[in-house]
């Protein structure tokens, strides 16, 4: 097994020698870049945006490989994959990465961001990038914040307009603290699952519903699983463009500005990939048979959740909660 060192400084050398003895061009350099949607969704369309600009930038010396719909595992996995260098690259929603970097739950918190404009003007702001700096304490690089959207809920028991009605339901949240406070207070019964086994579970029943931001919910077709979608909102998803830092370490200044660049790219792509779904989104899942409840009583479910503020907001950097609040 090469050490950790010894890949760095092969995978450094790789990199320095563009043209062989006798001019001959060296091979591109393969990157696979892994997610958990399908090809023909907003995470395809980032990962699209992401090997264009790469191969442009680069002059074809690096070649992206999509590795969609969880070809390298769940986001979890993949990520422990990005510390250990058998993944280069990945879009992941922020579902595990709380686990690895505590401070990121920040951005879980339910009801939280007021609409896009706030979560965009947060993450492109001195806050994302803060955010983004402290994944390099992990092994990782986060290089943009691309966007999955606001969450909403699903299931297939009955129609959920207040929190009494998600009493005892059985519901899939992402691997995620937060989270799993925030459907438990609602009085559900939450059930952490890595997304690789949602649409299983869904068809065998083992849980009732799932929330998830519209383009995962169309992409997957969900209305073949469940009846009932409620508009809730309640959580903002980004998606964190993130890379190994083994292969961080082996790139030049240069090559390093050309992947920030590039998950730029990818961060607008999926701003304007999750904008065009949504328009269109909701009348799609209607459409298809799912009974719709558009509108919640807000303050009702933000009430319901306040103990999840009043118990986490001290332990995941409760400021940071501030200054996402006063951020105009
Ligand atoms: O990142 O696990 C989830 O529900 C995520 O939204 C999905 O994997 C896309």
């Amino acid at each position: 097994m090469m050490t950790h060192s010894l890949k760095k400084t092969a995978i450094s050398m790789a990199f320095a020698l563009p043209l062989l003895p006798g001019g001959m061009a060296l091979a591109a350099q393969e990157m696979n870049l892994a997610f958990t949607p399908p090809l023909n969704s907003h995470y395809g369309d980032a990962g699209r945006a992401f090997a264009e600009e790469i191969e442009r930038l680069s002059d074809g010396e690096f070649k992206i490989t999509l590795q969609p719909a969880s070809a390298m595992g769940g986001e979890r996995d993949v990520l422990e994959g990005l510390q250990i260098g058998s993944v280069e690259l990945t879009l992941t929603s922020t579902g595990p990465i709380g686990n690895f970097i505590p401070s990121i739950y920040a951005l879980d918190f339910p009801f939280l961001f007021r609409d896009y404009e706030h979560a965009h003007a947060v993450l492109d702001g001195e806050i994302g990038q803060e955010l983004l700096a402290e994944f390099e304490s992990e092994g990782l690089i986060g290089l943009a914040w691309a966007e999955n959207g606001f969450r909403h809920l699903t299931n297939s028991l009955r129609p959920v307009e207040t929190p009494d009605d998600l009493r005892g339901m059985k519901i899939r949240t992402m691997e995620n603290r937060v989270h799993l406070e925030t459907f438990r207070e609602l009085g559900a019964a939450p059930a952490p699952l890595s997304w690789t086994e949602v649409i299983t579970a869904l068809q065998q029943g083992t849980i009732d519903g799932q929330e998830n931001p519209t383009p995962i919910l169309t992409v997957n077709s969900i209305w073949e699983i469940q009846d009932h979608l409620t508009l809730t909102g309640h959580v903002y998803s980004p998606t964190a463009v993130v890379m190994s830092q083994i292969y961080w370490d082996g790139l030049t200044e240069e090559q390093q500005g050309w992947f920030r660049e590039a998950a730029q790219a990818a961060a607008q792509a999926s701003r304007e990939s999750v904008a065009r779904i949504e328009a269109e989104g909701v009348e799609l899942l209607r459409g298809n048979g799912m009974q719709v409840v558009d509108e919640i009583d807000y303050e009702q479910f933000r009430n319901a959740v306040q103990p999840v503020y009043d118990r986490f907001a001290s332990e995941f950097n409760g400021d940071l909660l501030e200054r996402i609040r006063n951020t105009q």
